[in-house]
């Protein structure tokens, strides 16, 4: 991905930054204690305002008389670790790729940082939402350090930055999160080509398969692939069922390019057709997916797209008997109908009214688990100034493509 990004992206924070202050934005939340590190997460804002892929690097960002500067510590190469862990990038990759011309090496980081705050005292770190608590987290460890050492600085949580930041995509993360739900398409054709009885975690393998084959650097998030009554469990991750002819599956799934994620739900028949009363579900689901599409636009809460949602629902599943009162819609969808996408799959994000630019998931459902019927339909849509756009469209979803893809693609592969 170009600098550009990276260097529009830090101004965002640096703009929001109070003056005579210090942003330092540490890139990694380790998950594990392998010496050498092969588990870990690179924090999403890191990566957001450096480009970086790094796990050890620190960004940081300075206001100072109304005068913004930036630099970046980075590992010094070591022949011995290269051998292992391959090489670091060098000065130059960094500038390459983030933009960042002052780039700095890590043991120099301590040094730096004590001598910018004994004049400077406000300190904005990426704290968690978890606060200070998590004995893994390097920020938090700094900012406890930072206490311990250095009492009259004053702390400030800089995650609400980001969070402002993120809420708005730039064209060229719009860009990356379209092909990363391009590579999901194609995942999404191979499971449909191979579909029948097999357990979850086969079907599951087929999207596994043709992610990696296209080029997809990583997940979303773990694939559920839930069959019958399965399905009607939000999360569920087993994936170790036998999926049964007569049955649905539904699978919420998404690869991921360069951090970007996609989101995408589809559910579909084990034998390659619905059942009429199948059918009848998936529809009603369908054209709440397209209401709230009609619906989502600028200066709208995703609160109130749920709320204009389940209003369609009670009319309809009264209409067809399922239900006598409104209220008991709520027995048959239990969850809201939108987040955020971005970095993370439910990204950071501020719960305002929609904005031009946010791209957001529209994710009815409808779960049956009397009948072993639970069905999602999830896309991922952009709000421009004109209303909303589908990001996924050409990712099948009407019955009869679903039920033609299966039978005209047995056994290609995508
Ligand atoms: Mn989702």
């Amino acid at each position: 991905m170009d600098k550009i990004l990276f260097e529009k992206n830090r101004k965002k924070i640096l703009d929001q930054m109070e003056d005579n202050s210090i942003f330092v934005i540490f890139s990694n939340k380790t998950d594990s204690d392998d010496i050498f590190k092969q588990s870990y997460n690179i924090n999403r804002n890191f990566f957001y305002a450096s480009g970086i892929l790094e796990y050890e690097d620190i960004l940081v960002l300075t206001k100072i008389n109304g005068k913004t500067t930036e630099f970046i510590y980075i590992n010094e190469y070591d022949e011995f670790k290269s051998l292992w862990v391959g090489d670091y990038l060098t000065k130059e990759e960094v500038i390459e790729k983030s933009g960042i011309k002052d780039v700095r090496y890590l043991n120099n980081f301590e040094s730096n940082i004590s001598s910018l705050l004994s004049n400077i005292n406000k300190l904005y770190l990426d704290l968690s939402s978890e606060g200070l608590s998590d004995l893994l987290d390097k920020t938090a460890l700094f900012a406890r350090k930072i206490k311990d050492k250095l009492p009259y600085v004053n702390i400030l949580n800089g995650r609400k930055l980001f969070t402002h930041a993120r809420t708005v995509k730039e064209p060229e993360e719009i860009e990356e999160m379209k092909k990363a739900i391009e590579i999901t398409n194609k995942g999404i054709k191979n499971i449909l080509s191979h579909i029948g009885e097999m357990y979850e975690y086969q079907l599951e393998s087929y999207f596994d398969k043709s992610v990696k084959y296209n080029g997809a650097t990583g997940y979303a998030f773990p694939t559920i692939a839930a069959s019958g009554k399965n399905a009607t469990c939000l999360h569920y991750m087993k994936n170790n069922s036998l999926a049964k002819n007569g049955d649905l599956i539904l699978f919420d799934l998404g690869s991921s390019l360069n951090m970007y994620c996609s989101d995408i739900s589809r559910t579909f028949p084990i034998n390659g057709k619905f059942s009429e009363r199948q059918k009848l579900f998936y529809n009603i689901v369908l054209n709440g997916q397209k209401l709230v599409f009609e619906n989502a636009k600028v200066g709208i809460t995703t609160k109130e797209l749920n709320q204009i949602l389940i209003k369609y629902y009670a009319v309809e599943l009264k209409r067809i008997g399922l239900i006598k009162e409104d209220g008991e819609v709520s027995k048959y969808y239990y969850h809201g109908v939108s987040h955020h996408i971005g970095l993370d799959c439910h990204d950071l994000c501020e719960y305002t009214p929609l904005k031009e630019g946010s791209i957001i998931s529209n994710e009815p459902g409808l779960y049956i688990k009397e009948e072993n019927i639970g069905i999602r339909i999830e896309d991922d849509i952009l709000i421009t100034k004109n209303g909303a756009v589908w990001l996924s469209s050409q990712i099948l979803k009407e019955v009869d493509e679903i039920e033609d893809f299966i039978k005209n693609n047995k056994s290609k592969e995508f």
